[in-house]
C-alpha cells in the first residue's frame, strides 16, 4: 500500500495527470495521478488515506517549494491538475459523506474583478488540503457571498482581489459578511493585498500564497 501512495504522490509533486500526458518528459508513457489513484481505490486504499497520505502531503510539498520560489506557477497548476485527476475519483466518497472532510472553504473573486489564475490556485490547493471548496466564481458581489455563507454556517471564505480598485469591494464584502455572521474567519489574498490591508478592514488573515491560506485554514481545526 506504501508504495501505490508513493507512487501517486509522486506524480502530483511532479504534475503528471494520466498516462496521456506528455508532462514531465521523463515520465512519458507511465501512468499518472489519474491511473494510480483509481488503482489505490480498486485495491481497497481508504479514500481518507489516499488524501491523507499521498495528495495533501504533496500539494503540500509543492506549496512549499512554490512558496520558496523552487517552482513556479505553471509547474504549480499542472500539480494541482494532477491531483484533481486524482480527486475525481476520491470526489463521491466524499460527496456522499462516508469520509469527511477537514471542513467548507467558500472563495471567490471580489465584485468588479475578472482575474481568477491565482484565486483558482488557492482552490485547488485547499481542496488538495481536504477541504470541501465551494467557488463562487469571480466578479461575485457581497449578496452572493453571504448567501453562500447562510447556505454554509461555519465555513471559512476567502476574498481574492487584484486590482487596487477592487480591493475597496473587498473590504465592502467583508463588512456585510462581518454584520451578519459576526463569528466567520474571513481569508483574503491577492496581489495588491496586505496584511497591513487585512487587518484595515477587519479581516481576519491575509495570505501571499496558496501554502499560507491552508496552513492557516488547517490552523483553526487543529
Ligand atoms: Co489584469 N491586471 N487586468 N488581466 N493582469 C494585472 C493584475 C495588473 C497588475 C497588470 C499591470 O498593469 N501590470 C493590473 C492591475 C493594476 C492594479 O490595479 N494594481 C491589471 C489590469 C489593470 C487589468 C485590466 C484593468 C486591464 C484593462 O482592461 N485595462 C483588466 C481588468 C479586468 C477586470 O478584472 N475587470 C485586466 C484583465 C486581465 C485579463 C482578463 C486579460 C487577465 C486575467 C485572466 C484570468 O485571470 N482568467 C489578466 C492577467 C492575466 C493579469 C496579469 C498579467 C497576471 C495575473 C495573474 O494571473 N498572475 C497581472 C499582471 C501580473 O501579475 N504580472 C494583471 C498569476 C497568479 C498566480 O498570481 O493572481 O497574484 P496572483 O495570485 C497569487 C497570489 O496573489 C495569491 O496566490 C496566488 C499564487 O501565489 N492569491 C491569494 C491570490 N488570491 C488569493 C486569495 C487568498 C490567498 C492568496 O485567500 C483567499
Amino acid at each position: 500500500m506504501i508504495e501505490i501512495l508513493q507512487k501517486l504522490s509522486r506524480c502530483v509533486e511532479c504534475g503528471k495527470i494520466d498516462k496521456a500526458s506528455p508532462y514531465p518528459p521523463d515520465m512519458k508513457g507511465q501512468d499518472g495521478a489519474d491511473e494510480i489513484a483509481k488503482r489505490a481505490l480498486d485495491e481497497g486504499v481508504k479514500p481518507d488515506e489516499i488524501l491523507e497520505k499521498a495528495l495533501i502531503p504533496a500539494m503540500a510539498a509543492v506549496g512549499d517549494r512554490f512558496s520558496k520560489k523552487e517552482i513556479y506557477v505553471p509547474q504549480m497548476l499542472m500539480a494541482a491538475k494532477a491531483m484533481n485527476g486524482a480527486m475525481k475519483h476520491l470526489k463521491p466518497f466524499f460527496q456522499s459523506g462516508e469520509t469527511k472532510r477537514r471542513g467548507k472553504f467558500i472563495i471567490g473573486t471580489v465584485s468588479g474583478d475578472l482575474h481568477d489564475i491565482g484565486k483558482n490556485l488557492v482552490a485547488m490547493m485547499i481542496e488538495g488540503g481536504g477541504w470541501e471548496v465551494i467557488d463562487l466564481g469571480v466578479d461575485v458581489g457581497t449578496d452572493k457571498f453571504i448567501k453562500a455563507v447562510d447556505e454554509n454556517p461555519g465555513a471559512v471564505i476567502g476574498l481574492s482581489a487584484l486590482l487596487t480598485t477592487t480591493m475597496e469591494n473587498m473590504k465592502k464584502t467583508v463588512v456585510a459578511i462581518r454584520e451578519k455572521h459576526a463569528d466567520s474567519k474571513i481569508l483574503v489574498g491577492g496581489a495588491p493585498v496586505t496584511m497591513d490591508y487585512c487587518t484595515k478592514i477587519g479581516a481576519d488573515f491575509y495570505s501571499p500564497d496558496p501554502q499560507g491560506a491552508v496552513n492557516y485554514l488547517n490552523s483553526l481545526v487543529s
